[in-house]
């Protein structure tokens, strides 16, 4: 038992250790922001800042290698004060449009296609100029739902 409590704290510490690592990989000192999304149906990091009204370079890249089919991920960033939840229920019946739903075209700040593994997309946008917290999501079917989705803080 012993043995196994202390497993379970050095995993902590590489998980605490990884999460520290994350906050650079989320802005680097080009002020280029990449995001990626794994099999695991997550996004590393979840949260990103960037100032309001600049010009924003994000870098979505798919790390799995499950088939796109299966695990295809997007990236769209959403209105202050969307439910993510509620956004990626209305997007499963649109796999035609990426998994957006055609009438939120003009609604989402920024979005990629559906990635399959070992592809990127790189998005260029200008951050809205209301501070505050927008929620980004993985619309692929069952992937928001699964916590597949983060925060970019406008500030
Ligand atoms: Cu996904």
């Amino acid at each position: 038992m012993k043995y196994l409590k202390s497993i379970i704290s050095i995993s902590c510490l590489a998980t605490a250790a990884l999460l520290i690592a994350a906050c650079g990989p989320g802005e680097q000192d080009d002020g280029v922001i990449t995001i990626t999304g794994n099999d695991q149906m997550q996004f590393s990091p979840t949260e990103f800042r960037v100032a309001a009204g600049s010009e924003v370079t994000l870098i979505f890249r798919n790390i799995g290698q499950m088939p796109k089919e299966a695990m295809g991920h997007n990236l769209a960033i959403l209105p202050q004060g969307t439910d993510p939840q509620a956004f990626a229920q209305e997007a499963i019946r649109h796999e035609a449009n990426e998994y957006i739903p055609p009438e939120w075209d003009d609604r989402v700040i920024a979005a990629t296609r559906v990635l399959g593994p070992g592809e990127e997309e790189t998005l260029v946008f200008t951050a809205p100029s209301e501070p505050g917290e927008y929620p980004f999501v993985c619309s692929f079917p069952g992937h928001t739902p699964a916590g597949m989705w983060g925060t970019m803080t406008v500030e």
